[in-house]
């Protein structure tokens, strides 16, 4: 009977250290990059480290909505890529938790930066610029002028021709808006944007899918980061990419750990093998030329020069604060997406 007994209590225990063990080899990756780099991290990281992960893709301002959604039961461990105001705004909203990597040393300053704005709650792991594409054989066969400016796109010989996403959905398109805002002051750059909406043939839930299309001839004209334009063109499809005349803002790609998520080790883990230098260069196998956080890992040069655009001084703090990008979502959403076209 105590045999029996001690046997039971033997069997309880392995039991928990079992499930223990089960819980720390798991992780549940949330990823707003593109899906062939998402799937790149999701078995790079198994394969280095055995820990089975779970991934899932989704634009950058969805990923945001369904972290906020999850809170009070986090199912997610770690967020990864997608532009950096939806993480900043995470960060603000208390839905991430700070973490600082062993790995921070080896990093451009811009991606301490966008941590140290957010308490830790979050880092920059790579950068890139916005801007538009279009689709060369589109553009002649349609008789339209090459554009070359955010203003050009306005002409109404591009009705129909032009495509962005939402920026509730994306976080690409939230770049759009906020960079137009800084561009133009708020007044006139909504007027861009009412301007712009005449042109649109479809706001898309993704944000590189208006480049995708123009890379099937289905679209004229992308607005995108110019490195997901220059994957399309690459890749070989009819596709130029457009530093747009009047300056142009850029992202901070992010990554941020879920607060109370299940598997917080392999978090920490994750996270500082997704910020060295070889996993970084790992985004080249799939023609994703953003500029990598570590100083060490490898670049295209394929990849949009920054140094050779004009960018703006895109204010990341004031973007991404949960506040303005609430208020900016809701003018665009009640001045802009409701116009007819
Ligand atoms: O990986 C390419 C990229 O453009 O995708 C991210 C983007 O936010 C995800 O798409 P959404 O616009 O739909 O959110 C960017 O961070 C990244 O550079």
């Amino acid at each position: 009977m105590i045999k029996n007994k001690t046997f039971l209590a033997g069997l309880a225990l392995s039991a928990l250290f079992a499930g223990q063990a089960a819980a720390a080899d798991k992780l549940t990756l949330y990823c707003s990059a593109q899906e062939d780099w998402c799937q790149v991290m999701a078995t790079g990281f198994e394969e280095a480290t055995g820990i089975k992960v779970s991934m899932t893709r989704k634009s950058s301002g969805e990923t945001f909505a369904q972290i906020k959604a999850e809170a009070s039961n986090p199912k997610g461990d770690v967020w990864w890529g997608g532009t950096g105001d939806p993480h900043l705004q995470a960060a603000e909203e208390g839905l991430t938790e700070p973490y600082e990597s062993g790995m921070r040393g080896e990093l451009n300053g811009w991606a301490i930066s966008q941590a140290e704005s957010a308490g830790n709650k979050t880092i920059g792991i790579y950068s890139g610029a916005l801007g538009y594409g279009y689709n060369e054989d589109i553009l002649k066969a349609n008789n339209l002028p090459v554009p070359a400016c955010w203003k050009d796109l306005l002409k109404p010989e591009y009705k129909g021709h032009v495509q962005m996403a939402n920026p509730n959905s994306s976080g690409t398109a939230y770049t759009t808006l906020a960079t137009i805002v800084q561009l133009f002051g708020e007044d006139e750059g909504f007027e861009f944007m009412k301007g712009l909406h005449k042109n649109i043939n479809q706001y898309t839930k993704s944000g590189s899918a208006p480049i995708k299309a123009a890379a099937r001839g289905e679209n004229t004209i992308g607005i995108v980061f110019m490195h997901d334009a220059v994957k399309q063109a690459v890749s070989g499809f009819p596709i130029k990419v457009v530093a747009p005349c009047e300056g142009t803002g850029y992202e901070i790609g992010s990554m941020s750990i879920i607060k109370d998520g299940r598997n917080p080790e392999s978090a920490k883990k994750f996270y500082d093998w997704a910020l060295s230098a070889d996993v970084q260069s790992r985004a080249l196998e799939v023609k994703a030329f953003q500029v990598p956080s570590n100083q060490g890992a490898k670049t295209s040069p394929k990849a949009p020069d920054l140094a050779s655009i004009k960018l703006i001084d895109y204010d990341f703090k004031t973007y991404g604060s949960s506040d303005e990008r609430k208020r900016l979502l809701k003018k665009w959403d009640d001045e802009v997406k409701s116009l007819p076209q």
